[in-house]
């Protein structure tokens, strides 16, 4: 029985560790401002490091037509050349490298070279893209 009820405990616990919670902005910003109004909350700028991170955010999002900011960047790192993009794209959040990514096809592309951060665009499945910092104002993605 005491096993029993620490193996319920211990899955209880496995599922709320598992599960991210996300709150999806309606205000558009650049990607230095979204990571800061995530942290202002007391939330992190999203990373999809999982099959299930992707699962749960296209239930929310999917289907919205729209690009969102993640925290995946290559701000910092030197990406000129770089052909695996797994080896220069990370999420700023986690400080992890990419393992999961769900790229566009043909991104990423690094276009007039200044694309550096990563989006999720609602209206071509919640494919990665990568896309300007700075010049660029997306609704973002925080999670807790
Ligand atoms: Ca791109």
């Amino acid at each position: 029985m005491k096993l029993c009820l620490f193996m319920i405990i211990a899955f209880i616990g496995i599922e709320l560790s598992a599960a991210k919670s996300y709150y999806i902005s309606s205000q558009k910003e650049n990607w230095f401002i979204a990571m800061g109004a995530c942290h202002f909350k007391g939330y992190k700028l999203a990373s999809i490091e999982t099959q299930s991170d992707f699962d749960n955010l296209w239930y929310k999002i999917g289907n919205s037509g729209e690009k969102f900011w993640t925290s995946g960047t290559r701000l910092g790192q030197a990406y000129a050349g770089y052909s695996d993009s797994s080896k220069t794209f990370y999420w700023m959040e986690s400080g992890r490298y990419f393992s999961y990514a769900n790229w566009a096809y043909g991104q990423p592309d690094n276009h007039n070279g200044n694309q550096a951060c990563v989006i999720v665009d609602g209206a071509n499945g919640l494919k990665f893209d990568d896309a300007g910092c700075l010049d660029n104002e997306f609704r973002y993605i925080c999670e807790y």
